[in-house]
């Protein structure tokens, strides 16, 4: 508490007097009151950088971002600035990035504040500027801002896809969650199952704290303990947390006790646990009336995986039906199907069918694809 007063005050000399005095009871707005919430998703195979500068209640903050990470070969999908601030009232702000003019926005999110030693305002704002146009990739972004009043970090957030990465959903959530001996939580909407990474940026948090920590889906992966300590320099924090994600809804929370901070950003990376397989189903045109006995599905896997390791017992198609039989051809696995429960499935004729096919390795690794054929009944 003493730490933060410190900080947010200044030069201002009554600080040391204020030392005892809890926050949680002197200004509003520092409950988990005004979560992050979805800004936008993004599908693709890329990935995400973040870079976070901070500063000491500084007014009109400027400086440089450095983007790193980004493979060669990459395109810029989007990037977006954010600054926040503790001010005396919302109100609008304007930016400079890489030495572009990116005029006065008003401020997406607002945690209203008001009280503590002085009962001035904390107005928790932040601001949100598309910068797609100005990244180009790795590099040094130089920024500045203007009718900011106490700043102490900002972020910029690259989006970028390239062929060779893994399929990822990326979300980011985005907000300003004004937060003292509270929990905020934040929602992420049609996660896939997987394995990914919970990206959060606070600002204002400190070497105060015992008690923090970071939870995804009511699970503790961070802390209990001073996790959120200006880890990207005083006083800003960027915190990669490795994360398991179940399919649906999935949530992140972080809870702090003693040290009160702005909460900005909750992104979550993710790529499915279940490896992509190229599925081709033979025939193309399933004829109702035919009397053969099998349909084929032809099954490759990319690099380093190997067909020879799909455990034939475990193939499916559409859920149901299960391979009969199969034979490994070089890199591929044609697995065959009992042609009467699959036009039994399909039912009727339909010029779109989609079916899938999955199974897994003899390691249990999942792999799943799909194909697309036409189902005709001819008289
Ligand atoms: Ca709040
Ligand atoms: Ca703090
Ligand atoms: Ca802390």
């Amino acid at each position: 508490m003493k730490t933060r007063i410190n900080k947010i005050l200044g030069a201002i000399v009554i600080v040391s007097m204020f030392s005892a005095i809890s926050f949680s009871t002197m200004v509003s707005g520092t409950g988990g009151d005004n979560p992050l919430a979805i800004y936008l998703t993004w599908e693709g195979n890329g990935g995400v950088v973040v870079d976070v500068y901070p500063t000491i209640a500084q007014v009109n903050p400027g400086g440089n971002f450095t983007i790193s990470g980004i493979p060669n070969g990459s395109s810029i999908v989007c990037a977006y600035l954010y600054v926040g601030s503790w001010e005396y009232f919302p109100h609008t702000a304007s930016a400079t990035f890489a030495g572009n003019s990116l005029g006065n926005v008003t401020q997406f999110a607002n945690d209203p504040g008001t009280g503590g030693p002085i009962g001035s305002s904390w107005d928790l704002c932040a601001w949100r500027w598309d910068v797609t146009s100005f990244v180009w990739g790795n590099g040094v972004y130089p920024f500045s801002t203007f009718n900011v009043s106490r700043h102490y970090g900002s972020a910029l957030v690259v989006i970028y896809s390239n062929p060779l990465e893994p399929h990822r959903q990326i979300f980011i959530n985005d907000g300003a969650e004004s937060l003292h001996s509270s929990t905020s939580t934040t929602e992420f909407f049609g996660v896939i199952q997987g394995t990914g990474t919970l990206i959060v940026f606070t600002q204002a948090d400190d070497y105060s704290g015992l008690n923090e920590s970071i939870l995804f889906n009511n699970v503790t992966i961070l802390g209990p303990g001073n996790i959120f300590n200006s880890t990207s320099g005083p006083f800003a924090s960027l915190i990669y947390s490795p994360v398991n994600t179940t399919q649906g809804t999935n949530t992140a929370s972080i809870t702090t006790d003693l040290d009160w901070f702005g909460w900005h950003l909750a992104i979550l990376c993710v790529q499915s646990d279940v490896l992509d397989a190229s599925i081709d189903i033979d025939p193309d045109t399933i004829n109702l009336k035919s009397k053969g006995k099998w349909i084929t599905a032809y099954i490759t896997l990319d690099s380093p995986y190997d067909v020879k390791d799909i455990d034939i017992g475990t193939v499916l198609l559409e859920n149901t039906i299960p391979a009969e039989w199969g034979d490994v051809q070089g890199t591929t696995l044609m697995v065959k199907f009992d042609r009467k429960e699959v036009q039994d499935f399909i039912g009727g004729p339909n010029e779109d069918v989609d079916l899938t096919v999955k199974g897994e390795l003899n390691d249990g690794t999942e792999f799943e694809g799909s194909d697309t054929i036409r189902v005709i009944n001819p008289p």
